[in-house]
């Protein structure tokens, strides 16, 4: 069927592209819809200068200095406002990732004292590396006893007053010493966020740098901190990812079976969920319901997290939440935290799907509270499933809609599956960069934005990094959208320069490494930092950079901040709300450089954006005399 140009416009995506096409069909609004309606969107906020942080206001700043206020009430200048209205972005983003590191702190407390139902701690191996790390003895002791020392230690780097984040060490010596120069090396994770709220107080910090640096700091206590806690956590409990096979897009959904989606973030339940599908009970009663069987698949990070550790299909990337429940083939919707959209609701009321909240921190207008706690988690996640079977029943089959899209993957590739590929060492992998055959390393990450092309920016960028022989590492949206265009498997390799097509063939892998979830930009940290630490010198000075192609939320930004603060150049492919103060600009742009060695660069096209990428690689490989 051909799509109308609105359609195509849209999304890259074919599966997408279908279903935007049905909800068209059915009258159906989607986050596109919602968008149109919205412009043109508020000049002011487009700008960053709209204050709100106090009742004298809401002020906004003129941008032109003839037509309006140049100063709100209190005398807050563009600088300031749009100072701290970033920085207060970046605390969202680091209590985000934070909290689900904490959460994954406490699964470990609760499974380590034999209090949590169902969980166990998987990866020995590197509970006992992490207990190095924090110099908790493991010689003669049992698993639980190490775990409970482990867990004690991580979680009180939330409400840690001085020292250091202990992870953050893992970054090269050169960083930590610019980092305590700059005063930007985090005391403690919730201490930093916290410090941004006061500051951003009215009447407190008025220095546009000052409050930039604040932010920079509480970035560096997110990715070495709260999301270093959520990865290592997470593989503690429920495996270390290794390398598998799974399938993207909406096309896994089936026909014949009973269709869970588990979206949102945190592991810790979709876990479960995963754990209670496979209950047999529950599969006899799916059939005793006319279904074939149980099909879980996952979506957004949720969907990472599950298909790197066991294959679970992933049914898409944010965008594609609605369209989920627009096939009409949806039994449940299973959500934990983040970006889940509060649209779900009425939407799922268009269908039989049930829409099915599980945090206490998360609820949702429409939703069915079934509430999760590690104590009781493999009984609850039982009861979810089997809501979901029972209402396979009330699938009305003459409103099913399937795109059959989908693709295969090889996702799963952590620090360590990476070094197992290349054989026990990272030697092949410097030899790679040192001759050339790789020129250098990009992380690609994020969300997707309906103010850019769905999964457009991502794909086109990938593309133009590996055709220049630049090795991708990526997590989150961008990964399922990666994956979705086939780049995933070791076959892309022929879309690959010559260079890193070799290497890639030689060890078997895809040019485009899935590392995960968002909270997973810290694996893609711990490989720059082990490169940089093995060739002697700062993340900075390595042929690596970072983008994000199409970008939307708070966590989006404190992960650019903490990929720019470890001294990685990146693109943004979608506008920051800073551009009303040319001098939060300039810091973040250019003089970032003069303190962390790297800055932003924003590029709304993607073949502009990797080119931006792979001459920074070129000047960093010239320094470098490579
Ligand atoms: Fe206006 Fe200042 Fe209050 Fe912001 S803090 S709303 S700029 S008076
Ligand atoms: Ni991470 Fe962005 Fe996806 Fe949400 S799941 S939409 S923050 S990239
Ligand atoms: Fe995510």
């Amino acid at each position: 069927m051909p799509y109308s140009e609105k359609i195509l416009n849209r999304s890259v995506d074919p599966a997408t592209q279908k279903m935007l096409g049905r909800a068209e069909e059915l009258d159906l609004e989607t986050a596109w819809d919602r968008y149109e309606k919205m412009l043109p969107q508020c000049g002011f906020g487009e700008l960053g200068l709209c204050c709100r942080i106090c009742n004298m206001g809401p002020c906004r700043i003129s941008p032109f200095e003839d037509t309006g206020p140049q100063k709100g009430i209190c005398g807050a200048t563009a600088d300031i406002i749009v100072a701290r209205n970033l920085i207060r972005m970046i605390a969202g983003g680091a209590a985000a990732h934070s909290d689900h590191g904490r959460d994954l702190a406490h699964t470990l407390l609760l499974t380590a004292q034999g209090k949590s139902g169902g969980y166990e701690i998987k990866d020995e191996i590197k509970l006992s590396a992490l207990a190095r790390e924090y110099r908790i003895e493991t010689q003669g002791r049992s698993k639980e006893d190490i775990g409970l020392d482990l867990a004690e230690s991580v979680y009180a780097e939330f409400g840690k007053q001085e020292g250091f984040v202990q992870f953050s060490r893992r970054a090269p010596k050169k960083r930590v010493e610019l980092w305590k120069k700059a005063g930007i090396d985090p005391r403690g994770i919730d201490r930093e966020i916290v410090e941004i709220m006061h500051r951003t107080h009215i009447g407190v910090d008025n220095d546009p740098v000052n409050l930039i640096l604040q932010g920079l700091k509480t970035s560096i206590a997110d990715g070495w901190g709260g999301s270093a806690i959520a990865t290592e956590i997470s593989d503690v409990l429920f495996g270390t990812p290794e390398p598998v096979r799974s399938m993207v897009n909406l096309g896994v959904l089936k026909h014949e079976h009973v269709n869970i989606i588990a979206h949102g973030h945190e592991p810790v339940l979709s876990e479960m969920i995963v754990a209670a599908a496979h209950d047999p009970k529950l599969v006899e009663q799916a059939k005793a319901c006319g279904a074939a069987g149980i099909n879980v698949v996952g979506m957004c990070c949720t969907g990472n997290e599950i298909s790197m550790r066991h294959g679970i299909p992933i049914a898409g990337n944010f965008l594609q939440q609605e369209l989920a429940v627009i096939t009409g083939a949806v039994e449940a919707m299973i959500v934990d935290v983040q970006c889940i959209m509060p649209a779900l609701g009425d939407l799922c009321e268009c269908f039989h799907t049930k829409f099915i909240s599980t945090s206490p921190k998360a609820k949702f207008p429409g939703a069915i509270h079934m509430e999760f706690n590690e104590e009781h988690a493999m009984e609850i996640a039982k009861e979810i499933v089997g809501t979901a079977v029972e209402n396979y029943a009330n699938r009305n089959k003459g409103k099913v809609f399937i795109p059959e899209d989908t693709t295969d993957c090889m996702v799963g590739f952590s620090a360590e599956a990476i070094v197992k590929a290349l054989g026990g060492t990272l030697d092949p992998l410097l030899d790679a960069i040192k001759s050339g055959a790789i020129k250098g390393i990009a992380g690609v990450v994020g969300c997707n934005n309906v103010k850019i092309k769905h999964d457009e920016g991502h794909v086109e960028l990938v593309k133009e990094l590996i055709r220049n022989n630049v090795l991708v590492t990526t997590t989150g949206c961008n990964a399922i959208a990666v994956a979705k265009a086939g780049l995933m498997l070791p076959e892309a390799s022929a879309q690959a320069g010559e260079g890193l097509r070799g290497v890639c063939q030689a060890l078997g892998i895809p040019p485009v490494l899935h590392m995960g979830s968002c909270v997973d930009i810290s694996r893609i940290l711990t490989v720059c930092a082990a490169v940089a630490n093995a060739l002697g010198v700062d993340i900075s000075d390595l042929p690596v950079a970072g983008a994000a192609p199409e970008w939307m939320s708070e966590k989006a930004v404190s992960i650019g901040s903490y990929v720019v603060s470890s001294g990685i150049f990146t693109v943004l492919g979608t506008v920051p709300q800073v551009l009303g103060s040319p001098l939060v600009t300039q810091i973040l742009t250019k003089t970032a450089n003069d303190v962390v060695g790297a800055a932003f660069a924003v590029e709304t096209d993607p073949i502009k954006g990797a080119g931006l990428m792979i001459a920074h690689m070129d000047a960093k490989r010239k320094a470098l005399g490579i």
